[in-house]
């Protein structure tokens, strides 16, 4: 009779099966044996300077993937992937946090072994708060099953999963004869039959239709459907700012990003006025709606998630959301005149519907405003735009992305720390694009240093760095000197990490030769640290701020 494979053994073929070709993590005693499993497996570790850094790259991996996968040693590892695992939850990545603990033996009479904080489940039971499903595999018996439950959780729900790993029982063989389990769970036909009609019918019945795509087309790889279904009905599509790039930005029906009154005004006018805002896998989070400015009335929408189908207001159960889309796009839906938004956006369009190019004016100061217009004309189909949160995620809503599934931010959980880090996840995930990343000077103090780990690793992103002297959007709600931080020499990161190119940008003109320098250097990252006025704004920062003023 053939052994069967060790737990460690059957944990990284499950994972390769899900298409996880990359672990990130730091290792350390408590999961050490694990670490010599995966060197010597097909996937490649990578491990970075801190483990918030892995955390977040694997979240990314995730979200580019399908899913990801960080490995740390038990408390003192694991703890600071909290907060990472925290955002994966809140924004529905599928990350697999994989921790390293004293063995099953080593715990009898309860000893004070290093890195143990209270219990030795401490570190399970917050994971258990912060994932869908968790599991510690004290029981060779139940091992691989309770793998397969957890891994099997984390696809359905895209949300992350938590699996101990007792130093122990790394290479102890789970049971014999084990067969991972397929799970198949479907709709009921009856109840999807008559959502469909009572979604055919609405959206038939309306004058102005609109779709409002996010995140979870995204998650569940429904974004082909979603434009077929547009292509097909021709019904504009407008995205969430989670659920940004979720169709190409250049398509003549997309309409933009909704956001309420932080979105541009002809989006909020068209999705508002519509009498059937048909919101497909739409989280609604208070930045997704604006901070709660959006007008979206259930009585005239319908609204399909993973969780919750209505429509009005009607609740549907047991309808997987797939077969929801699925069946929109066979049912007979009435084909509406050709949408054209693109001449509404003089200045990201010409009249041939192409990009614009920007045109540097000269020695003038670099804006905020003027920096994204400049992005959007050198944005190409292999980049992936990865913002933090700041103003580099709200300036980065009006960019217009040319592929779909090429922009990542913390639209909801928002952490600082995510952009330097997730742009490395990114990379590894799809290696034909290359990262631009967006980021202030707050939150590129917080993790930029992972820089270190794109040398390592030969990874190539574009830091622009939103230099305006510290914490920027906090300056706008309250100011003091807990705003501010230390200027560092951010250009002179090369000398420091023996690699990479660093530009100081102060100029139109700067910023112009900088991007290009930036293009041509591919070997390794450049960061280029862009000097704004310390109380310069984004548009969508400037709008939001002009609607709720005129609230007050
Ligand atoms: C980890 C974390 N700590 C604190 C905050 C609160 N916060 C939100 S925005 C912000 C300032 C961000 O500064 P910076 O990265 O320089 O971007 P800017 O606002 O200047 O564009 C802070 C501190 C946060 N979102 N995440
Ligand atoms: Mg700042």
């Amino acid at each position: 009779m053939r052994t069967p494979p060790g737990i460690g053994d059957y944990l990284i073929q499950r994972l390769y099966d899900h298409g996880v070709r990359h672990v990130f993590g730091i290792p350390g005693d408590y999961v050490l044996g694990f670490y010599d499993l995966l060197h010597r497996s097909p996937l490649r570790i990578i491990n970075t300077c801190d483990e918030q850094g892995a955390g977040f790259a694997a979240d990314a991996y995730a979200r580019m993937r399908g899913l990801g996968a960080v490995c740390v040693t038990y408390c003192v590892g694991g703890l600071k992937v909290a907060n990472t695992t925290a955002e994966a939850f809140a924004e529905k990545s599928p990350v697999v946090v994989i921790s390293g603990a004293p063995g099953v033996r080593e715990r009898e009479k309860n000893p004070l072994l290093h890195h143990k904080v209270r219990e030795f489940d401490t570190q399970a039971r917050v994971f258990k708060q912060l994932t869908v499903a968790s599991t510690v595999l004290t029981d060779p018996q139940t091992a691989f099953q309770e793998i397969d439950r957890v891994l099997h959780a984390a696809l359905r729900y895209k949300r992350p999963v938590y699996i101990e790993l007792p130093r122990d029982l790394v290479t102890v063989p789970g049971m014999a004869h084990h067969r991972p389990r397929e799970f198949h769970e479907a709709s009921d036909p009856a109840t999807l039959r008559a959502a469909l009609a009572e979604a055919g019918a609405m959206i038939n019945g309306a004058k102005q239709p609109v779709i409002l795509a996010d995140v979870e087309v995204h998650r569940f790889g429904l974004q082909d459907l979603l434009l077929k279904l547009a292509e097909k009905t021709q019904i504009p599509v407008a995205a969430t700012l989670l659920g940004k790039s979720v169709i190409g930005e250049h398509h003549p029906f997309y309409l933009g990003v909704y956001e309420g009154a932080l979105g541009r005004e002809e989006v909020r006018r068209y999705v508002e006025a519509s009498d059937c805002v048909i919101m497909l896998g739409v989280f609604m989070t208070d930045i997704n709606l604006g901070v709660f400015t959006a007008r979206l009335d259930p009585g005239r929408s319908l609204s399909a998630t993973s969780e919750k189908l209505s429509i009005r207001y009607h609740n549907y159960e047991q309808v997987r959301f797939k077969d929801f889309m699925r069946g929109l796009l066979q049912a007979k839906l009435r084909r509406r005149a050709a949408p054209d938004f693109r001449n509404r956006r003089p200045n990201l369009h010409s009249s041939s519907g192409a990009p614009r190019k920007f045109t540097p004016r000269g020695a003038s100061r670099v804006t905020i405003k003027r920096l994204f217009e400049a992005l959007n004309s050198f944005l190409t189909p292999n980049t992936v735009v990865v913002a933090d949160v700041g103003d580099a995620l709200f300036g980065a809503a009006d960019l217009f992305i040319h592929h779909r599934t090429e922009f990542l931010g913390p639209a909801y959980y928002a952490s600082m720390g995510f952009a330097v880090p997730a742009s490395l996840g990114a990379q590894l995930a799809n290696p034909k694009l290359r990262p631009l990343v967006l980021v202030g000077d707050g939150a590129f103090q917080m993790t930029g240093m992972e820089l270190a780990t794109a040398v390592r690793f030969h990874l190539n992103p574009i830091v622009i760095l939103l230099n305006n002297a510290g914490y920027g959007t906090e300056r706008h709600m309250q100011d003091g000197p807990y705003n501010d931080v230390l200027p560092w020499h951010y250009d002179r990161l090369p000398e420091l990490l023996g690699a990479g190119r660093g530009f100081v940008v102060t100029t139109e003109q700067e910023f112009d030769d900088a991007l290009s320098a930036a293009e041509r250097h591919t070997a390794s990252y450049c960061l280029l640290d862009v000097r704004l006025d310390p109380l310069d704004r984004s548009p969508a920062l400037q709008r939001l701020a002009q609607r709720l003023a005129k609230k007050i």
